[in-house]
Formats: C-alpha cells, structure tokens, sequence
C-alpha cells in the first residue's frame, strides 16, 4: 500500500509470514528497506507526553516500524504536513532527506524499530526548523 505523503516519504506494507506457531516479518535491504542498512536502533521506554523527533536530516533515509504497539509519526516536507499513526508490525514508515519529522502519543509498549542508511552522525541533522526552512528554499 502506498499513500501520499511528505517528499520522499511513503507506507510500505510488510509481509506477515503466519503458521500455527505464530508470524514473522523479515526487512531485506534492496527489496522492504531501498537501499543497505547501516544502522538498525529502536525507541524504547517512551513516556505519553513527550515529544521526540524535532529534527530533519540532511542527507539520511529509514524506515521505521512499529514492532510493538504505537506512535505518531509527524511528517514536513515544507509543503505539507501529515500525520501517520504506525500501530502494526507490517506496516513500514520509508522516511527520505528533508523532511522534519516528530514523534509523539507513545503508548507504554511502543518499540519502535528503526533502519537506517548510514552510521549516526550529528553532522547530518537540522534541529532548528527555521534552519530547515531556509535550506529547503535555498534549494528550491
Ligand atoms: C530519527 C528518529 C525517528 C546515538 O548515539 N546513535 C543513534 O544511532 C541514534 C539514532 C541516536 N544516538 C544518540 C543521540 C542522542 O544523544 O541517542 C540520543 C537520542 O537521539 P535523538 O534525540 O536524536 O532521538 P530521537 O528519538 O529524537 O530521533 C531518533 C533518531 O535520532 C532520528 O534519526 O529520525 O529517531
């Protein structure tokens, strides 16, 4: 399944492999996940009512799921700004270069998993989003 949503973003459906003992969901880079993975980490142990996110990055594409329970997913593209509740295991968030992103409603068992294509590195984020906002219409 695929909707429209901020550049560079989309909903991927991931395929559940079920039988009698229960199910698997398995993410292959160059077929779920578009390019290698580098880094996988995940959100644990989220409170309620932060806030995470707050930033775009550079250069970085993931896919997150939500492997247990839920979150919001705020998606901004400069243009537009959607909201996307990740709530299922076989449902995957591709997120693309610039784009700022937040996270938020975080219920008590939310892990969120997160592959990633390339090492952490600071150097690769925009945390003011007005920074976020002159660099998109520098390259617009
Ligand atoms: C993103 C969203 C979805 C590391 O040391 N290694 C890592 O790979 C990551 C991702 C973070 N960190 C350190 C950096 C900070 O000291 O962990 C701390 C928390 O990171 P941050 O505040 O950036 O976490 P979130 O939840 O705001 O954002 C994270 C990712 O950083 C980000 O790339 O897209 O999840």
């Amino acid at each position: 399944m695929t909707e429209t949503l901020p550049r560079g973003c989309e909903l991927v459906e991931l395929r559940v492999i079920g039988d009698e003992r229960g199910s698997l969901v398995a993410i292959e880079a160059g077929r779920e996940a578009p390019f290698d993975i580098a880094r996988a980490y995940y959100l644990i142990e989220t409170r309620a009512d932060v806030v995470r996110g707050l930033h775009a990055h550079k250069t970085l594409r993931q896919l997150a799921v939500a492997v247990s329970g839920a979150c919001t997913m705020i998606l901004d593209d400069g243009r537009r700004r959607e909201e996307i509740r990740l709530e299922r295991p076989s449902q995957g968030l591709l997120m693309g270069p610039m784009v700022w992103r937040e996270m938020r409603d975080f219920t008590a068992d939310c892990v969120l998993l997160v592959l990633a294509d390339s090492a952490y590195d600071e150097r690769d984020y925009i945390r003011d989003y007005e920074v976020f906002r002159r660099a998109l219409e520098a390259t617009a």
